[in-house]
């Protein structure tokens, strides 16, 4: 068999953002949320001051790969009492979903009761509303699909799983996009590259034979954890149903801004664009210190998913 198992190419001048590029001072920027609107590419960067706290800044940028950073953070934690006691430690990890003229934002609302799945929406990137808080602790990773399915508002997420200790992939459903439930799980870690635990990485992209969804996957290591990205697809009607899988990662630390950093040995894309000419870009944060960019062939990466899937041991 030849093709190529490792798709992605990195963007030659990479990384794309790092604290120099953020007109206020800051710790680190890392895991943004990326898409299209009105012609230019938007990423919501996550931004981490020096208390530890993480807000969310947007970043514009006319050709996908040269950014400049608003003067201001867009997404604080919010102080509204419904809201305060979860987010007091932070907004962290954002993802894009446009549904009709809509963006819904995802993102990891920190507080000292533990992670838990906030969503927001903008129709403007000024006027942000926050939803609601969707899922109680310990959740986090969760991204919209771009339209209903069978009538519902559907999200993947990642509750922890028994004893804190493993992390499956879930899917649910809403009738209102407040209101969550029917929770199945999706995919669960297998042992290998990902046995630790596993989060989606980037929204559902649609293509014509299903779903394409990038994950993580997180190794144990002696020296620490090591976080890779692997892709699944997902029937287009049934979205619970995995029709393709690489049982391999696609893409992992490699370069030294990937390496070394605030958390070493981390790509963590959280935006995924695609181009008209079937271009991925992915946006990834590298090391929990900067953002990276590597595109992939939208196909090259769906062809993966279907030869593939039959090496999964819990697929068949
Ligand atoms: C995960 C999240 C990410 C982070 C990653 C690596 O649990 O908290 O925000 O990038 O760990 O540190």
């Amino acid at each position: 068999m030849n093709y190529n198992l490792h798709p992605f190419k990195r963007y030659g001048n990479n990384p794309i953002l790092t604290r120099e590029e953020i007109p206020y001072p800051i710790n680190t920027v890392f895991n943004a949320a990326a898409c299209k609107f009105n012609g230019e590419y938007l990423l919501l960067l996550r931004v981490e001051d020096f208390s530890g706290i993480s807000h969310l800044t947007l970043a514009r940028s006319r050709n996908g790969y040269d950014f400049s950073v608003d003067e201001k953070p867009w997404i604080v934690p919010s102080k509204d009492p419904e809201y305060e006691p979860y987010e007091r430690y932070g907004v962290e990890d954002p993802r894009i979903t446009q549904i009709d003229d809509t963006y819904y934002i995802t993102y990891t609302a920190f507080g000292p009761y533990g992670p838990r799945v906030g969503i927001g929406r903008t129709r403007d990137f000024v006027h942000f509303e926050r939803v609601c808080l969707a899922t109680e602790v310990e959740n986090k990773d969760a991204v919209l699909f771009p339209e209903k399915i069978g009538g519902y508002y559907v999200m993947i997420d990642r509750p922890s799983g028994w004893g804190g200790q493993q992390g499956s992939i879930w899917i649910q459903y809403s009738p209102d996009m407040i209101h969550w439930g029917r929770a199945k799980v999706l995919l669960s870690p297998e042992p290998g590259w990902s046995h630790a635990k596993l989060g989606i990485s980037t929204p559902p992209v649609k293509t014509d034979r299903g779903w394409l969804v990038l994950y993580h996957g997180v190794r144990e290591t002696g020296s620490g954890r090591l976080y890779r990205v692997g892709a699944l697809l997902l029937d287009l009607q049934n979205p619970e149903k995995i029709i393709g899988y690489t049982p391999h990662f696609l893409f992992g630390p490699e370069e030294t801004y990937e390496r070394t950093g605030d958390v070493p040995n981390v790509v963590f894309p959280c935006g995924a664009i695609l181009e008209d000419d079937g271009t991925l870009k992915v946006y990834y944060g590298a090391a929990d210190t900067c953002i990276a960019l590597a595109e992939a062939n939208v196909d090259d990466i769906v062809e993966l998913c279907l030869i593939e899937k039959d090496l999964l041991p819990s697929f068949k």
